[in-house]
């Protein structure tokens, strides 16, 4: 795959590993399905089990059985599976970075004890809902409330776009604890054969099809107070996991346009027009630059941010503005790709075109475009475009 400043080079051994397991992972097991899955809009999930033996949920987390990789090693693999399909990255981002990380970092001993050790070999799968129907970009405004009752606190509310929910052991439902000054907001692990939840797939979806999209209604859920995260209470909780996750978007972003050049590059040599291949016209060796040079760009943005978040210096506003870029830059790079390979290009022998329509997905999610801009406005300004 695309390694125009030879990046691999400098690689070290855990990274290569990681990286050549989930590549052959994603050769193997990914490729010849997911655009079956993708038609019939279904995930994979016999795939679960298959991760978790390779060590793909949380391996940048320690102990209970992970890895506790580097953070380069951890973004390879993002980069990796979303070649595949950003489905594929994306059930395994949610369940490490949006489940496991929180339980890991705010949970008590005995939350970690019951679901790190399950997640990590995919036994367990979790869902992280904290978008609502009414509240997207500003996930503050939540409605969901948990009113404490004894030793159990009782939720009532709606959650829209969980991933994975459908599919799910447990959700991380974030709400407003009402029994505290404020109502601050925290994390409860609602084990999904709780009684008052109900869980609806989203079907009718034109992006992101091989993944599980849920809608939550959660009427008069009792968990118990042990099933709180007792580490944390505010928007920081939430927040500080998407963080964690917009990581692994910027790295996952790079790997779908680097399929998507890999695809078109190849396709450039083999396929003939006027009695020679496409890839000797100007116009097609332009596509090809601006494609390799922007993905080059955005591999660069990636493995600094990787050396930030190792050395604890990555603020949340560089992974706003790696996701920026990153995500752009595979949304305008897939379409190219797409017009490159003609009228085979809206079939799905060709991957482009479902990276492509995937891409909507990922531009929205974990922030919006608009919403990350408005993040590094703030950084440069000093001003919340927010308030
Ligand atoms: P604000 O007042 O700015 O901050 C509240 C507290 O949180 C801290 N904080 C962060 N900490 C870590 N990482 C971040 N990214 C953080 N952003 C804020 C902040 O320091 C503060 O801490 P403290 O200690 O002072 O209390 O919060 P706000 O409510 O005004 O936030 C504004 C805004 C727009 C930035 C935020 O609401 C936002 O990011 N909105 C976008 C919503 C979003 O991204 N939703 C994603 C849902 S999950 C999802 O999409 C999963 S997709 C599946 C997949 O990944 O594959
Ligand atoms: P809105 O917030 O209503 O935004 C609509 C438009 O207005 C956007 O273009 C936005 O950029 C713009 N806008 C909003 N505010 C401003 C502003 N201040 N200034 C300028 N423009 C603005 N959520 C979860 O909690 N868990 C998940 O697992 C999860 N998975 C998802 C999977 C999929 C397939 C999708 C599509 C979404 C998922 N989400 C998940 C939800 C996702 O994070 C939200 O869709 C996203 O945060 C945007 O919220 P919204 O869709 O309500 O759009």
């Amino acid at each position: 795959m695309l390694d125009y400043v030879g990046l691999d080079a400098d690689l070290g051994e855990e990274e290569r590993a990681m990286r050549d397991s989930a590549r052959e992972f994603v050769d193997d097991r990914v490729r010849p399905e997911i655009a079956d899955h993708f038609e019939a809009g279904t995930f994979p999930t016999e795939l679960i089990p298959e991760m978790g033996e390779r060590g793909f949920f949380a391996p940048n987390l320690d102990g209970y059985g992970l890895a506790d990789c580097s953070q380069k090693a951890y973004g390879l693999l993002m980069q990796e599976l979303e070649a595949g399909d950003s489905g594929v990255r994306s059930m395994a981002s949610v369940q490490g970075a949006l489940v496991m990380y929180p339980i890991h970092t705010y949970g008590s001993e005995a939350q970690k004890e019951r679901w790190l050790p399950d997640m990590g070999t995919g036994e367990a799968v979790g869902a992280f809902a904290l978008t609502e129907p009414e509240h997207g970009s500003n996930p503050a405004g939540m409605e969901t409330a948990a009113e404490k009752e004894g030793g159990e606190y009782v939720l009532t509310g709606q959650k829209r776009w969980s991933t994975n929910a459908s599919i799910a052991d447990v959700v991380l439902v974030w709400a407003r604890d009402t029994s505290e000054e404020g109502d601050p907001v925290r994390g409860f692990l609602v084990e999904t054969d709780s009684e008052g939840l109900d869980v609806r797939s989203i079907d009718e979806k034109l992006s992101l099809r091989a993944s599980v999209s849920s809608e939550l209604d959660l009427d008069g859920v009792r968990v118990s107070e042990e099933d709180v995260l007792p580490g944390v209470s505010g928007m920081k909780g939430p927040l500080s996991c998407l963080t964690q996750a917009r990581y692994g978007i910027v790295w996952g972003a790079v790997g779908a346009a680097m399929d998507c050049f890999d695809t078109v590059q190849e396709y450039a040599t083999d396929r003939e027009q006027f009695g020679k291949p496409i890839g000797g016209f100007q116009l097609q060796q332009n596509k090809l630059a601006e494609m390799a040079t922007s993905i080059t760009t955005a591999q660069l943005l990636a493995h600094r941010l990787a050396d930030l978040k190792e050395r604890g210096e990555m603020r949340p506003q560089h992974v706003s503005m790696a996701k920026f870029n990153n995500v752009r830059m595979a949304r305008d790079q897939s379409r190219v790709a797409r017009e490159m390979l003609g009228g085979n290009g809206i079939t799905l022998e060709y991957s482009p075109m479902r990276h492509m329509a995937n891409m909507e997905t990922v531009y929205t999610y974990e922030g919006t475009h608009d919403i990350h801009s408005l993040i590094l406005g703030q950084d440069l300004t000093g001003i919340s475009a927010f308030e």
